[in-house]
């Protein structure tokens, strides 16, 4: 039995949803943060909530999240600032932007109402806190 069909039909239909990003954090030499601790859960994000910081203010100060895997981004309008979950909520998790940058990381959250704040001395009690709630 021969086989001489060797068809040049070699499609690459490929479905889109192969594009799903793989996201290699492979880099440790990125931000110039402190102890990069934290691991970004699986998956991709449902939601990107972008909070922008100030001197001295989070907008918008309360956001709302649906629970689960969600990608929250820091974006700073002026000044080095922070971004943290109060009480140790999501242990390791911070966000850190100087003028005109942002940063962003996943987040797996539970329904539930998350203090953030800017842990850079003063900033907090000078205004920078605010409320994501989960459901
Ligand atoms: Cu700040």
């Amino acid at each position: 039995m021969e086989q001489m069909t060797r068809g040049r039909s070699r499609r690459w239909a490929r479905p889109a949803a192969v594009v799903a990003a793989l996201f290699v954090f492979a880099a440790c030499g990125g931000g110039g943060g402190g102890g990069s601790s934290y691991k970004q859960p699986k998956g991709s994000a449902q939601t990107t909530l972008t909070i922008k910081g100030g001197n001295f203010f989070f907008d918008p100060k309360s956001s709302e999240l649906p629970a689960g895997v969600d990608a929250i981004k820091l974006e700073s309008e002026g000044g080095l600032h922070t971004l943290v979950f109060d009480k140790g909520k999501v242990p390791g998790f911070q966000l850190e932007a100087s003028s005109g940058k942002s940063d962003e990381l996943k987040v797996d959250l539970k329904p539930g109402k998350y203090t953030i704040y800017c842990d850079i001395p003063g900033h907090r009690e000078a205004g920078m806190e605010g409320t994501i709630t989960v459901q």
